[in-house]
């Protein structure tokens, strides 16, 4: 689906732009089925080490990560996310055609998927009465172009944030603050639990806007709109994917391999190319300068 004229013009006096039913379950399915499988291999793999009794085979999609974690008591995100899953469906979702006809009216032809993504299996921060929030996350109010170096600040980078499941409001859904990325980057600092947060001698007039999520929508973030997330309620993981994308010809402002997934100019990353940038990244073993700000 390419954007029209007038939902261009919202994304850009608002700085996000929901658009519903963008994806289908044929665009969803293949990825969601391979992160059940990841999770089953997880299962199976602690069941292995002793590390769980059972692999806790009959629940859902939507329960299981949560219970895992829960048995095993160690975080399992990273095992899910970037840079640990570049398996071949996560490759074919970065080209998903529907996905990059949207970002095409935002960045252009030349398409870049930016080497900031996450997965993001937002555990249920409470369970029992007691909080399980160390293995869940809120995500700190931030600008996703402050976690990027310098270089972009000229480049604009849209995310995608991309509900795997239906994302109610009480799931910790994205807030965004409509209309702030028109006055730059705002000071971050380092968030007390980890990341990057705006300043609070910086924070934005507006209220924040929660945006609950239908599977299928997608969001579509500029880079430059403060945003957070809350604390999930429910008990369900809400599962989503965001990825980032920016013309292939401005700098990403971070160091590590994107994929070039549409071009006239240039021939596409292949799938080998892909995982052997990442294999020199991780030979060269050179800590990166990922970050433009200090300790406050
Ligand atoms: O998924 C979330 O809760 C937060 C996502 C986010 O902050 C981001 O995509 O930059």
């Amino acid at each position: 689906m390419q954007l029209s004229r007038e939902q261009i013009a919202r994304f850009e006096s608002d700085g996000y732009l929901v658009v519903e039913g963008a994806l289908r379950a044929d665009d969803l399915d293949p990825l969601i089925a391979d992160f059940d499988e990841l999770v089953d291999q997880i299962a199976r793999d602690l069941v292995m080490a002793g590390r769980i009794a059972e692999p806790y085979a009959g629940l859902p999609f939507e329960r299981r990560l949560a219970v895992l974690t829960w048995a095993c008591g160690e975080s399992l995100q990273r095992r899910v996310s970037f840079p640990a899953n570049h398996r071949p469906a996560v490759f074919e979702f970065l080209n998903n055609v529907r996905l990059l006809d949207l970002v095409e009216g935002l960045v252009g032809p030349e398409i870049h998927c930016h080497p900031t993504q996450h997965v993001r299996p937002k555990l249920p921060a409470f369970i029992g009465g007691g909080a399980s929030r160390d293995f869940s996350f809120e995500s700190p109010l931030h600008q996703d172009a402050a976690a990027l170096l310098p270089d972009a600040d000229d480049t604009l980078v849209v995310t995608t944030w991309i509900p795997l499941v239906d994302v109610s409001v009480d799931m910790g859904p994205v807030e965004v603050y409509p209309g702030r990325h028109h006055g730059g980057l705002l000071r971050h600092v380092k968030a007390p639990g980890g990341g990057l947060t705006i300043a609070a001698d910086a924070l934005p007039d507006v209220a924040p806007v929660p945006l609950p999520l239908e599977k299928g929508s997608v969001l579509l973030l500029h880079g430059r709109t403060p945003h957070r997330s809350q604390p999930n309620s429910t008990q369900i993981v809400r599962w989503s994917v965001d990825l980032r994308w920016n013309d292939a010809g401005k700098p990403s402002g971070r160091p590590l391999p994107g994929v070039l997934v549409r071009s006239r100019e240039r021939p596409l990353t292949t799938y080998e190319g892909w995982l052997r940038a990442w294999d020199d990244i991780r030979r060269e073993r050179v800590p990166r300068v990922l970050d433009r700000w200090q300790p406050s």
